[in-house]
């Protein structure tokens, strides 16, 4: 579709201009949080889009975050299948409509790019139709020797990991979208939503499936990027932006966690106006498992004495671990530490 490659370009066209603001008056430095700074190797041809925000619930597919290495690969209806094969007894190849005919899942998932900054936009949440990976696998029976699942691409994208992971029932092919057929950039006719991991290990536009006994690395793996890939607990201000004026009196901080469900889900996010110095509950309205984020909101009594304020959000998971505010860059494990925001007041 054109219209992605036309909305691309107007959203680079905005992050440019945003570029102007970079050296922060507030600060007289650079910005930790500059979304440009993705570490991801880029090919001439990458498809890139950040999400919207504020977050909503649902993301919508029109402004999904898009991030592939290359164009969108053409795939005709008569084309939309792939093949499962290797070291299995009964090797096959799937239709789409073969995935259709079976029970469908439902289900809230979030994705995330490991490639983002910390606050980075590279993150949305859908409603994906599925169905369950290990389904496949057991009708394809995988013999004693097989420790690994390969992932082949229409656009030369490919990826792999243990046979254990790929049979956990949280494992979904999906091919529909917020209720649509799976929208070409998203990975027409069918991606892989691999829960706990980041982006890099949801395959889109499957073409092959295969079963391989021997260690295998994948296109980002190949370029130091994780091998495991597993989300790391982050929490994003969506609301307000660095070097947004307030007015003084009541403001809705607004934004997302997410843990992956690696530590158990969000059980709170906590919010600082003050720089970190003193921290508030936020108020969690929408969470629908570990494996979606959690949106969540806190209003702040803006002081018309103030000139300007430090926003820092963080996250409390199940588990009872608090995000770790060390920083740490993007490459090769996820981003860590706070999202900070930088704010003016209106006198
Ligand atoms: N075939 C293919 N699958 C892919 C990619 C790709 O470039 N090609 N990019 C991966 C990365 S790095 C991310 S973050 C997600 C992004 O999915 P989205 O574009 O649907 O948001 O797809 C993953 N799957
Ligand atoms: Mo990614």
């Amino acid at each position: 579709m054109s219209m992605d490659r036309r909305s691309f370009l107007r959203v680079s066209a905005v992050s440019a201009a945003g570029m102007l603001l970079r050296i922060d008056p507030l600060k007289g430095k650079e910005s930790a949080e500059d979304p440009t700074e993705s570490t991801e190797p880029l090919k001439p041809k990458q498809l890139k889009r950040d999400g919207a925000r504020p977050e909503t619930w649902i993301t919508p597919n029109e402004t999904f975050y898009i991030q592939s290495i290359d164009e969108t690969p053409p795939i005709k209806e008569e084309k939309a299948r792939f093949t499962l094969t290797g070291m299995v007894e009964k090797e096959r190849r799937y239709h789409l409509n073969d995935l259709k005919e079976m029970t469908p899942v439902k289900e809230y998932r979030t994705l995330s790019c490991i490639g983002d900054p910390v606050g980075g936009r590279q993150i949305g949440n859908a409603e994906w139709t599925a169905v369950r990976l290990r389904d496949l696998l057991k009708e394809a029976k995988p013999i004693p020797e097989a420790k690994r699942v390969v992932f082949s691409c229409a656009d030369g994208y490919i990826t792999s990991f243990p046979l254990k992971d790929a049979l956990d029932k949280n494992m979904l092919l999906a091919y529909e979208m917020n209720g649509v057929q799976l929208p070409p950039d998203h990975g027409y006719p069918v991606r892989l939503l691999n829960p706990g991991k980041y982006g890099q290990k949801c395959p889109k536009w499957i073409v092959s499936i295969q079963l391989v006994k021997t260690e295998h690395r994948g296109f980002y793996e190949k370029r130091g990027w994780s091998d495991v890939a597993a989300v790391r607990t982050a929490t994003r201000v969506g609301l307000p932006s660095r070097l947004d004026r307030l007015p003084a009196g009541k403001y809705k901080i607004s934004g997302s966690a997410f843990d992956g469900g690696n530590h158990g889900g969000i059980e709170k996010v906590e919010v600082s106006v003050d720089s970190g110095a003193t921290w508030n509950d936020a108020a969690i309205w929408a969470s629908a498992s570990p494996l979606t984020w959690s949106l969540w909101e806190y209003e702040w009594e803006v002081g018309s004495a103030l000139k300007y304020a430090r926003i820092l959000a963080r996250a409390v998971t199940r588990d009872g671990k608090t995000q770790t505010d060390k920083v740490e860059h993007a490459g090769p494990e996820g981003a860590t530490g706070y999202h900070t925001v930088e704010v003016r007041i209106e006198s």
